[in-house]
């Protein structure tokens, strides 16, 4: 699999501190910033800091060091929301991937949607 990788795209730009961002949560390998158009009263973006194009491009080449930085960073934002339906009313989470997936921006990232009920649509 050989993805390119464009680094201006703004979430690179984003990462690179050259464009300003509403930041939830830092970590080493991950960043979680608000969605500048949110479509739920909480609508987070969650990205590894790596240059990984799609999601199944993280899961195939980012180190296991980021794959767990990242979906415990997921995790403590949803703690954090107090989203999760163990405590909460719940969230979604959307992948956009590609062409069919209707990708805008081409560095991966988890949309954190909550906040409201959210029917039955993806996207
Ligand atoms: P998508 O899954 O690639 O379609 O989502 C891209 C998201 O990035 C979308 O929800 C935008 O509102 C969001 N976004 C942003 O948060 N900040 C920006 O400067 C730009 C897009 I451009």
């Amino acid at each position: 699999m050989a993805y390119t990788y464009d680094d201006q795209n703004i979430f690179a730009k984003i990462l690179r501190g050259e464009i300003p961002n509403r930041t939830v949560i830092e970590t080493e390998h991950t960043l979680a910033f608000d969605d500048i158009a949110p479509q739920a009263p909480h609508h987070v973006l969650v990205i590894p800091k790596g240059f990984y194009v799609t999601a199944d491009h993280f899961a195939a080449e980012a180190s296991e060091a980021e794959i767990v930085d990242f979906w415990r960073t997921f995790g403590s934002i949803c703690a954090d929301l107090g989203v999760s339906p163990d405590a909460g009313d719940g969230y979604r989470i959307i992948a956009n991937s590609g062409r069919h997936g209707v990708q805008d921006v081409p560095h991966f990232h988890l949309h954190i949607l909550a906040g409201r009920p959210l029917g039955r649509m993806l996207k």
